[in-house]
C-alpha cells in the first residue's frame, strides 16, 4: 500500500472556547480510540497527524492542507462539528471515516456526510478503509467488527499522541487508560448491554503503569471501562505487581455493586481517589446498585450509607441519576434526591435527562414506537442541554420546574458549603466548589430556567416539546450557531435536522421486538 497522509481528530469540545474550566478541563477528555488508531495508521507505514480538539486549535493550520484520509472520533454533541469538518476537508480531497458514540449511535444519518461511518473498530476494519479508500458520496459505507477488538496497543505505543495532548492543559492531566470493553451487565438503557465482557491484555496493563512513573512524579490515571473492577482481585493484583501502592492516582466509573468495604478498602490503599458510581433511580434498576427490590426512601438510606461509606476511603465521589425515567412519577423522585444530598452530603450529584441516543439501546425502540422521540439537533444531546425523549409521566412544564428545583437544591450556598466540608482532600473539596459554581451547577440552572420561562412565552417552544410542530425555535439554531462559530457556514445543508425514527424505521422489517423492560440482569 503506498504511504498515506493521514489525519485524526479528537472532538472533545463541540466548537471554539476561551473559557477557563475548558482549558483545564477539556484535554482530560481525550478518547483512546483515535489515538488507537493513530499508532495502527503509523504501524502500517503511513504519515500520521492527530489533533486533539479542544476548543483551542485552529484545525485548518494544525493539519496538513493534503490529506488522503481524515478520520474523526465524535460523541453525538459533536455530530454538527464533525460534519462540518469533513464537509471541508472532502473540499480538499480527503476520504473522510467517523468513529466513537456518533457513529455508533446515529450510523444512517452520519453515512450522508462521510464517506466511511464506522461502528466496532478493530485493526483490520482499518485495514479495510485504507485499502479501498475511495469516495463513497453521497451516501458513505458503514462497516463494523463482528465483535470489539481483543486488544489495544497501551498507553506506551500511544504516547506519542498522549504527551501533546497533556501538555494543552496546565494544571491536571489524567492519562486515559482501559482495562476491559463490554459489560456482564445488562441494563436495558446502555449501549455496553449487549456488549461481552472482556478484559484487556494484563501484562500491557502492568507495563503501561510502570511506564507511567517514568514520566510523571505521581501519574493519575483515568480508566476509561465502561464498569471498572469487574473482576475486582485480578486488576487490584495487576496493580500491586506493577507500582508501589499509592504510587499512582486512579479515577474509576464503577458500579456500586463493586464497592463492597473490604474493596474500598483496597482502592484506597491503591491510590483510587475518584469514583464515579451510578444510583440512576430511586424505583428500578436495583440490580446495578446491590439494593434488589429496595425502592423509594429505603432505597435512599441504603444507597446514602453506602455512599458515605465509599467517601470514608476515597476522597472524590460523583453519585449519577438519571432524569425523568419511566418509572419516575410525581414529586416524589426529586424528593428523595434531595433526602439523599441531605444524608450524603459529600457526593458530588451528576444528573442526567433521560436521552435515547438512537441505536445506543434497544429500549429506545419502544420509545420511537410510542412516538416519543424529539427531533432536538444533535448538538444537544448530551444529557443536560435537551431531553429527547417526552416523558411518560411529566408534562414538561412540570417536568421542568422539578429538575430547576433539584438543581437549585443542590448548589445551593448552604449545600456547597457542606459538600465542602464533608469532602476531604483540597483537590476534591475546590473541584466540587468550581464545578458547582461554573457551567455545571450555576450555568445549567440558569439553562433550564431560560427553557421553562420559554415554554410559557416563546411560541415556538411549546409546539415543538409538545410534538405539534416540527419547527426548531430560533432560540435553539441561534445557539448552533454561536456555538460551531466560522464551522456553522461549513455545515452540509440540512444536517442541522435528523430523522429521530431512523432506527426504528430500519428494524421495522426485522422480527416484532418484545418490549424491553428497565430493568438489569446478569449475563454469565
Ligand atoms: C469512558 C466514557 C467517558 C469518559 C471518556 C470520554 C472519551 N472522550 O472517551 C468521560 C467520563 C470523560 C465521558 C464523558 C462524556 N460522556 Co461518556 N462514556 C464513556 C463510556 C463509559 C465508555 C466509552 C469507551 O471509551 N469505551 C471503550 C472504547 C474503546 O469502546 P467504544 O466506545 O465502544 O468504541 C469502539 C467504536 O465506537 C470505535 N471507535 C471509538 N472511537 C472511535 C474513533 C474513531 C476515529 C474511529 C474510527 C472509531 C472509534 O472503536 C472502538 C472499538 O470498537 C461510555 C459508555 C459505554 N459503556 O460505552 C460513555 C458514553 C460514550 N458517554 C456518553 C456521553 C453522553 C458523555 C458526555 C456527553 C456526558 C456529559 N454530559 O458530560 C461526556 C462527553 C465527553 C466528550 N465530549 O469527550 C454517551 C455517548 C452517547 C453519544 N452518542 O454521544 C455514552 C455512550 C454513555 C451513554 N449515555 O450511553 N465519557
Ligand atoms: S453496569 Fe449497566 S450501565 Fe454500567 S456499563 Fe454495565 S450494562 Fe452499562
Amino acid at each position: 500500500m503506498q504511504k498515506l497522509h493521514i489525519g485524526i481528530i479528537d472532538i472533545v469540545s463541540k466548537g471554539p472556547t476561551r473559557a477557563l474550566y475548558a482549558r483545564v478541563m477539556n484535554a482530560n477528555l481525550a478518547s483512546i480510540m483515535p489515538q488507537v488508531l493513530g499508532v495502527w495508521c503509523r504501524q502500517l507505514g503511513h504519515d500520521v497527524t492527530l489533533v486533539c480538539y479542544t476548543g483551542f486549535e485552529n484545525l485548518l493550520e494544525e493539519l496538513p492542507s493534503t490529506l488522503d484520509v481524515l478520520f474523526i472520533g465524535a460523541f453525538t454533541e459533536a455530530a454538527h462539528t464533525a460534519y462540518a469538518l469533513s464537509n471541508i476537508f472532502r473540499e480538499r480531497g480527503a476520504i473522510t471515516v467517523l468513529g466513537g458514540p456518533h457513529a455508533r449511535c446515529y450510523p444512517e444519518d452520519a453515512q450522508q456526510y462521510f464517506d466511511y461511518v464506522l461502528g466496532f473498530t478493530d485493526r483490520e476494519t482499518l485495514l479495510d478503509v485504507l485499502q479501498d479508500c475511495s469516495q463513497h458520496r453521497p451516501m458513505g459505507v458503514h462497516l463494523s467488527a463482528a465483535r470489539q477488538p481483543r486488544a489495544l496497543p497501551g498507553v506506551r505505543e500511544r504516547w506519542e499522541f498522549i504527551e501533546p495532548t497533556l501538555k494543552k492543559t496546565p494544571v491536571l492531566k489524567m492519562v486515559p487508560m482501559i482495562g476491559s470493553l463490554g459489560c456482564p451487565y445488562t441494563c436495558s438503557f446502555c449501549i455496553d448491554a449487549d456488549v461481552p465482557y472482556q478484559p484487556m491484555d494484563f501484562d500491557v496493563l502492568r507495563e503501561d503503569l510502570r511506564f507511567l512513573r517514568t514520566q510523571f512524579r505521581r501519574p493519575l490515571v483515568a480508566w476509561h471501562d465502561p464498569n471498572f473492577g469487574v473482576r475486582f482481585d485480578d486488576y487490584l493484583d495487576m496493580i500491586e505487581e506493577a507500582v508501589p501502592p499509592g504510587s499512582i492516582d486512579f479515577a474509576a466509573e464503577s458500579s456500586l455493586s463493586l464497592l463492597s468495604e473490604p474493596h474500598l478498602k483496597r482502592l484506597k490503599h491503591n491510590g483510587f481517589k475518584a469514583l464515579l458510581p451510578g444510583v440512576e433511580s430511586w424505583f428500578d434498576l436495583g440490580g446495578k446498585s446491590k439494593t434488589g427490590a429496595l425502592q423509594g426512601m429505603d432505597k435512599v438510606r441504603q444507597i446514602s450509607a453506602h455512599v458515605n461509606l465509599i467517601l470514608k476511603y476515597v476522597p472524590y465521589v460523583q453519585t449519577n441519576f438519571v432524569l425523568g425515567l419511566d418509572c419516575d412519577e410525581g414529586e416524589e423522585p426529586f424528593e428523595l434526591t434531595k433526602r439523599f444530598l441531605d444524608l450524603t452530603p459529600g457526593a458530588f450529584p451528576g444528573y442526567s435527562l433521560l436521552t435515547a441516543f438512537g441505536r445506543a439501546a434497544a429500549l429506545n425502540l419502544n420509545y420511537q414506537r410510542a412516538r416519543r422521540v424529539l427531533p432536538f439537533p444533535f448538538h444537544f444531546l448530551n444529557n443536560n442541554q435537551a431531553m429527547n425523549v417526552r416523558p411518560r409521566n411529566y408534562g414538561w412544564r412540570d417536568f421542568y420546574d422539578h429538575v430547576i428545583e433539584l438543581t437549585r437544591y443542590s448548589f445551593t450556598a448552604k449545600a456547597i458549603y457542606r459538600r465542602f466540608s464533608a469532602t476531604q482532600g483540597t483537590t476534591s473539596r475546590w473541584l466540587n466548589v468550581v464545578r458547582a459554581v461554573s457551567t455545571e451547577g450555576f450555568g445549567r440552572l440558569k439553562y433550564y430556567k431560560e427553557i421553562r420561562a420559554r415554554l410559557d412565552t416563546d411560541r415556538q417552544f411549546s409546539p415543538y416539546f409538545e410534538q405539534e410542530a416540527d419547527e426548531l425555535p430560533a432560540f435553539y439554531t441561534d445557539m448552533v450557531r454561536r456555538d460551531l462559530g466560522t464551522l456553522w457556514d461549513r455545515l452540509p445543508t440540512g444536517s442541522l435536522n435528523h430523522d429521530p425514527y431512523g432506527y426504528l424505521k430500519s428494524e421495522r422489517s426485522a422480527t416484532q421486538l418484545v418490549s424491553v423492560p428497565l430493568a438489569p440482569a446478569v449475563r454469565l
